[in-house]
C-alpha cells in the first residue's frame, strides 16, 4: 500500500488501500445494493436536483443533516461493514456512519464545501474511499481561494482528512467535459 502525506497532519492518501481485484467487485456490489437516492435541495428559492446520487447508512439513532436535508439512517450492509473496518484500521478512529455518493458521469459533481457540520464536532476525522473512475479532488484554502491543491482520487484509494483540514480548507469534485466513467465515493464519519 502506497501512503503519501499530502498536507502535514491533515491529509493522508493511500493510493491502493484496496487491490484492483477487490475494488471491482466492491464497485459492482455497492452500485447494485445501495439504496441510491436523488436528493433535491432549495437553491435560490427553487427545488434543484443534487448533481449525483447519494445514500446514508449509520448506526440506529444517528441523526445527520446535510445541505439542509435531514438524513434517516439505513442499516449497514456487509460490504459497508468491511469497508468501515478498513477505514477504522488505517485512520485508527471509529465511525458510526457513511455518506455515499454516486457520480454517474462528468456532469455529476460536488461543489466547494467543508465537512464542518456541528454534529461532527471540532477537527473531525473523515475517511474517503473511492471506487471506479478517478476524478479530480480540488482543495482550496478558506482564507485565500487562490491557494489550491489537487489530487486524483484513484480506484481503491483511501483518503484520511483530519486535524483542522475542514476548518482550514474547502474541497470539491468539479464537473468535467471529458468522457469519464462512473465513480462511487464513501465518506466514513463519526456523528457525535
Ligand atoms: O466524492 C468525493 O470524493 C468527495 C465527497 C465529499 O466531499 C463529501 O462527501 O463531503
Amino acid at each position: 500500500m502506497n501512503k503519501r502525506v499530502l498536507i502535514e497532519d491533515k491529509l493522508i492518501y493511500f493510493s491502493n488501500a484496496i487491490d484492483t481485484d477487490e475494488s471491482k467487485p466492491y464497485f459492482k456490489k455497492l452500485k447494485e445494493t445501495i439504496d441510491w437516492e436523488q436528493d433535491e435541495i432549495m437553491m435560490f428559492g427553487k427545488k434543484t436536483k443534487v448533481p449525483r446520487l447519494t445514500s446514508w447508512y449509520a448506526d440506529p439513532n444517528v441523526k445527520y443533516s446535510y445541505s439542509g436535508l435531514e438524513l434517516l439512517p439505513k442499516q449497514w450492509t456487509s460490504e459497508l461493514i468491511e469497508l468501515k473496518s478498513l477505514a477504522e484500521k488505517l485512520s485508527t478512529h471509529s465511525f458510526n456512519s457513511v455518506l455515499l455518493n454516486y457520480y454517474r458521469d462528468g456532469a455529476d459533481s460536488m461543489g466547494w464545501h467543508s465537512d464542518d457540520e456541528k454534529e461532527l464536532g471540532a477537527n473531525p476525522i473523515i475517511v474517503s474511499i473511492t471506487f471506479g473512475f478517478p476524478r479530480r479532488f480540488l482543495i482550496r484554502e478558506k482564507m485565500d481561494y487562490k491557494k489550491k491543491k489537487e489530487i486524483e482520487l484513484e480506484d481503491g484509494s483511501l483518503l484520511v482528512m483530519r486535524g483542522d483540514f475542514q476548518e482550514t480548507y474547502q474541497h470539491s469534485i468539479p464537473k468535467t467535459k471529458k468522457l469519464v466513467g462512473e465513480r462511487l465515493n464513501l465518506t466514513f464519519r463519526k456523528v457525535l
